[in-house]
């Protein structure tokens, strides 16, 4: 029997799936929550409570001790650990932690009596790791998008942006020139974990590596004039970026401790979008994910860099080979939830209401706040009458098509996707699975594994350490519970919907 393993290490908490494909086996997932089971770090919510807040960090000792305890969940719950074949992981994106020189020894030497985090404290150059929550890099991002303009999006796949790693980099540099000179490699969430396994540095993959501003989508290869600019020698600093199903490292003695065989292979680690796109069942070109959270995303897999338009939203490696593409929308359940309380609704009562109301009728955008794509610094909903005379069913249904027109406004997808995943709390909306279909013309399907970062990991493992088919392992692992056809008789009136809405855009925010 052959068992593969999946981590994922998130903001809030550590996931750990085990899968064996012979088997059709897929274990519960074990978490470990940061908040909650490791207190004594004191980030209730994943991260340190800072002063300013546009700082977030964590403290990389915590997720050390976030894997020890994992590990030990894991073997002490009964789990096959003797079979596993491969391990693989996904890290929160962005993130960065850095080492000093002493890091080859100290990874190489751990010592199964002490903890991770105890041994691996001396080789850090920097205390705490700035994490994708981390908005305070606005004036780094201004001189990148200075010096390199549109060019920056060309070659990285995105903007430069406040949580990527590369201007959280430039302004480590900057601000604290000893502790970046004596800091020897930088790895992402992801290749940092990924080198505590394997106990020597590991490669980042082409789906984390693009979400640092540094690497250059055309070649594959950190682009030289980026990373110099970013911060001087930076170069050296990063380790090497490898397509995500290279095996690059074996298991590390220290883990024989959990009942791991010590010398399995390991898999490059990725991120944890690129990963999801996996455990989803959408690693094949055409798919795509809508994922309804605190805010909603869209991302989908290409198979080449032509086939997306327009400047929203970033492009990382997919996993599965190609690209994939990720655009965030901030007003995400966050809107919903402010109109159903605004209108003091059950979630029953607000979906009923809204499919009262006509469809494709009311023109609006939907930001109540901030948002992010498209940039709305002033929030507000903009409509093209007049807001006071829209009953409370047209309003609903008018935000909530909205937030499913921009989807497909802003994702800049030349071809319309084959399918799309429905993730996130708010996909047990049937209203909102229906938008979905109707809105794209496209099939929606719910349901499926709830941990698809740790399932896409361990899917990775599988497909590169066992030679599993990703075909196989969607086909066992990522079936959908439910899927909802698109009703073909409404797609010119959203067709004319999506036409308004792209009018609205330009007129209220040219
Ligand atoms: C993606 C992003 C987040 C993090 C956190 O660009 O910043 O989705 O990966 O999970």
């Amino acid at each position: 029997m052959a068992c593969y393993l999946g981590i994922d290490a998130g903001t809030q908490s550590m996931k750990g799936v085990l899968i064996d494909p012979e088997r059709n086996f897929c274990s519960d997932p074990v978490s470990v929550r940061f908040g909650e089971e490791l207190p004594q770090y004191g980030s209730p919510e994943g991260f340190l409570v800072q002063e300013d807040p546009l700082v977030r960090h964590a403290d990389p000792l915590m997720w050390l001790d976030a894997l020890d305890l994992l590990l030990k969940k894991m073997h002490s719950s009964g789990l096959p650990m003797g079979e596993v074949e491969g391990i693989s992981g996904s890290g929160q994106q962005h993130g960065t932690v850095y080492w000093n020189a002493s890091c080859h020894e100290v990874l190489a030497s751990l010592a199964p009596e002490k903890t991770l985090a105890e041994q691996i404290r001396p080789a850090l150059s920097r205390k705490t790791s700035p994490i994708w929550m981390d908005g305070s890099t606005g004036k780094e991002c201004a001189f990148l998008r200075e010096r390199f303009g549109a060019s920056l999006r060309e070659i990285t796949g995105s903007d430069s942006a406040e949580r990527f790693s590369g201007p959280q980099i430039m302004k480590f540099a900057a601000k604290e020139k000893a502790c970046y000179n004596n800091t020897c490699s930088i790895s992402l969430v992801s290749s940092f974990l990924a080198s505590v396994l394997a106990g020597k540095i590991m490669p980042v993959d082409y789906g984390d590596g693009a979400g640092m501003n540094l690497l250059d989508l055309r070649t594959l290869r950190w682009n030289e004039e980026i990373a110099e600019f970013t911060a001087p020698g930076l170069l050296k600093k990063l380790p090497a970026c490898v397509p995500s199903r290279t095996v690059c490292g074996k298991l590390s003695p220290y883990f024989a401790k959990y009942g791991l065989r010590p010398g399995i292979p390991l898999n490059v680690w990725s991120g944890d979008n690129p990963d999801s796109l996996i455990g989803c069942g959408c690693g094949a070109h055409g798919s795509a994910i809508i994922s309804l959270g605190t805010s909603d995303t869209f991302f989908s897999s290409i198979a080449s860099l032509e086939d997306v338009q327009g400047r929203y939203g970033h492009i990382f490696g997919n996993p599965a080979g190609g690209f994939m593409t990720l655009v965030c929308f901030t007003n995400g359940s966050l809107t919903r939830e402010a109109i159903r309380e605004k209108f003091a609704m059950s979630r029953e009562e607000f979906e009923a209401a809204a499919a009262e109301a006509e469809p494709g009728k009311i023109t609006l955008l939907p930001y109540l706040f901030p948002e992010s794509t498209p940039a709305v610094a002033r929030p507000g909903i903009r409509c093209d009458r007049n807001l006071d005379s829209l009953t409370p069913p047209e309003l609903i249904r008018g935000v909530l098509e909205a937030q499913i027109l921009t989807m497909k406004y802003h994702s800049g997808m030349k071809k319309k996707p084959r399918l799309i995943r429905l993730t996130g709390g708010a996909s047990a909306s049937p209203l909102l699975r229906r938008l979905a279909a109707d809105i794209f013309q496209t099939p929606v399907a719910v349901g499926g594994h709830g941990e698809t970062a740790a399932l896409g990991a361990a899917m990775r493992a599988a497909e590169s350490c066992g030679n599993v088919s990703f075909e196989l392992l969607t086909e066992k692992y990522c079936s959908p519970a439910e899927t909802i056809r698109p009703d073909e008789s409404t797609a010119e009136v959203y067709e004319r919907a999506l036409r308004n809405f792209a009018e609205l855009i330009r007129r209220e925010l040219s």
